[in-house]
């Protein structure tokens, strides 16, 4: 004890540079970043996550030998300046963080290089002061240091995780999962600090670097070989049938298929789809196929027809890949493509993801104009949203594939009350309770969407996708979900069946249709690409497209359950679909090869960067 204290005592540099740092990063969020909190709790991480990393790397420092140790303190200053400075002058050009590949990556060098000149303000030169102040305190007078060095280092080093593990479970009780699964790299800096930021993107730039650097050329074949064997002719009836239309997709936040064309306390939750419904063609086996990336997930399923991640989110860890995805193919017969969202572009690494992906434009949050009042839970309202929209798409030359993700339909579902359409539900579950309302919300968004579609003359050539992207409602609500779906519980089976979300293809002027394949996500590129009459034979990619008289209704969810016409397997057990009952291991045998291969050949091409390797062969 006594020595913890004269330690605590002597150390007066290694004290000051502490404080320095400290007080340093906070100004720097504050005035650099301009971080703004939402709470005081949020306020309270943003102060303390500098602290661990601090420690850590001055702890460090009582390895280097004790009349040279001054120096050391110093230089964990300037490296923590430098690093905050040059996030701070990214910050400025791109309103985003640093990543690893961002700075080793040429072609983004040679866009800030031109401009860092611009970047820079006098004022800076203060973020760089107490390094001066530093080297002042060292010139005039010399301490003495006692302590054992490697022992101080490692006192520290406990001490600092200590602290990062206290950081990250404050962080975590606000934000689930926030490593897997947040990957906004604001919210990251925000909960983790910058330094910690940085260890974790470096952490996962390497672990990803290292699988595609075992990966080789030959490893395509079989890839090449399994999916030739899963192609299917496509339907002449349906191939080209929308050619140089304009294509709308719409990622529906959150949408379930247990609310659509359902009553809820006497009241219709989904009357404007309802109604589409009936004029489009409808798929009501469909099923997301996503895991922890959410929204990012989904998209990613749709545009490449391969999976995401079995944990964390492949736009994350994955957005330097090779790929063919639909933007990009849609992009080579001419077609102009964006994104409408109105987030921050680096939320799920979007604005890097985009960029692999093939998209031309991605309007983000900064091309909509975002208030207090036209906002409410994740951001812009719906009905903002699109309305705003509108303009956007009419700069776009044509024909265009665009997405829509909206947003108000989003966890926790809140509402104000002018957009409360119908009442809240009434079980154990505030988050069921409240999704009602919001689905019924955004089913209004879009009805307001379609009427001024069709008001500006954009409604006739254009055809519609629209989906679910993943479910709303978790497991974690199944005694409420029981009670809505007037069950005595949610089994297994029926957590499987509740992953399943609407698929609405509307094209204007076609006879209403239902489907019943079962089918998911990965299948829309193959359908949407022969919809629109582009040959699909020689590409890498594994759904079936949903119209092609060969197909076999099937699916496999990321989690390795699948369901076919007859038989859903989950959680090791075969269920008959008609009985909901367990049945013999046998039936859903001959389906097993499939979806493990499926998602096991995905896999591969995602960690290896196998795509790299192929041409098509036209
Ligand atoms: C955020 C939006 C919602 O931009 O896509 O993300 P989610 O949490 O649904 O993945
Ligand atoms: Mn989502």
């Amino acid at each position: 004890m006594a020595s913890i204290i004269q330690f605590i005592k002597r150390e007066k540099m290694m004290w000051l540079v502490f404080g320095f740092i400290w007080l340093k990063t906070y100004l720097f969020y504050k005035l650099g970043f301009q971080i703004q909190s939402e709470s005081i709790y949020q306020e309270f991480l943003l102060l303390i996550n500098p602290i661990s990393s601090t420690i850590l790397l001055l702890g460090l420092c009582f390895l280097i030998k004790k009349d040279k140790r001054p120096f050391g303190f110093i230089g964990v200053n300037l490296l923590a300046t430098i690093i905050l400075y040059a996030n701070v002058l990214y910050y400025r050009f791109f309103n985003d963080f640093l990543t690893l590949p961002v700075l080793v990556q040429t072609s983004n060098i040679s866009d800030v290089q031109g401009s860092i000149a611009e970047l820079i303000r006098w004022w800076d030169a203060l973020f760089f002061v107490d390094i001066l102040v530093l080297v002042f305190v060292l010139m005039k007078r010399r301490q003495e240091y006692s302590f054992a060095r490697s022992r101080v280092a490692l006192a520290l080093t406990v001490v600092a995780v200590g602290v990062f593990v206290v950081n990250l479970s404050l962080a975590q009780a606000e934000r689930p999962q926030l490593l897997t699964r947040s990957f906004d790299r604001e919210l990251l800096v925000k909960n983790i600090g910058v330094i910690n930021y940085h260890a974790y993107d470096a952490y996962i730039q390497s672990h990803s670097k290292a699988q595609r650097a075992f990966a080789d050329s030959s490893e395509i074949n079989e890839i090449i070989y399994y999916t030739r064997e899963q192609y299917r002719e496509p339907n002449e009836e349906y191939f080209g049938l929308i050619e140089g239309k304009n294509v709308m997709v719409i990622s529906l936040e959150s949408l379930q298929s247990f609310v659509i064309e359902q009553t809820m306390n006497g009241e219709v939750v989904t009357p404007f789809l309802n109604e589409l419904i009936e004029e489009s063609i409808y798929f009501d086996h469909f099923y997301h196929q996503t895991e922890q990336g959410k929204t990012s997930d989904s998209e990613f399923v749709v545009d490449n027809s391969l999976f995401g991640r079995n944990s964390g989110a492949v736009f994350f860890t994955h957005s330097n890949n090779e790929y063919n995805a639909l933007p990009e193919q849609l992009g080579e017969i001419g077609y102009y493509t964006s994104v409408m969202h109105a987030n921050n572009k680096s939320f799920w690494n979007r604005d890097m993801m985009y960029l692999a992906l093939g998209y031309e434009r991605f309007f983000d949050i900064q091309s909509y104009d975002v208030t207090e009042e036209n906002s409410v839970g994740w951001g812009l309202k719906d009905l903002d949203f699109f309305e705003q929209s509108i303009d956007l798409l009419k700069q776009q030359p044509e024909p265009y594939y665009t997405k829509f993700i909206t947003l108000t339909n989003h966890f926790p579902f809140e509402l104000d009350e002018e957009d409360r359409l119908i009442e809240e539900y009434d079980s154990y579950s505030g988050t069921l309770n409240r999704y009602f309302p919001t689905v019924r919300y955004m089913d209004h968004a879009l009805e307001q969407f379609f009427e001024r579609l069709k008001d500006e003359g954009m409604y006739e050539d254009t055809v519609f996708i629209m989906y679910g992207d993943h479910y709303g409602i978790s497991s974690f609500h199944d005694r409420s979900m029981a009670m809505y779906l007037e069950k005595d519980e949610i089994t297994d089976f029926d957590t499987v069946q509740l992953q399943r979300v609407p698929l609405i293809i509307h094209i204007p002027g076609m006879e209403g249709k239902r489907m019943d394949t079962v089918s998911g996500q990965i299948d829309l590129k193959p359908t949407m690409l022969h919809l629109l009459g582009v040959e699909t034979e020689d590409m890498i990619y594994l759904g079936t497209d949903l119209f092609s008289d060969e197909r076999e209704s099937f699916v496999v969810l990321r989690n390795g359950s699948f369901v076919t016409d007859d038989y859903l397997y989950t959680s090791e057990v075969c269920y008959d679909k008609q009985t909901e009952q367990e049945t013999d291991m046998s039936y859903c045998e001959p389906y097993f090869d499939k979806a493990r291969q499926d998602l096991h050949y995905s896999d591969r091409v995602i960690y290896g960067d196998l795509l790299r390797f192929f041409e098509r062969n036209e």
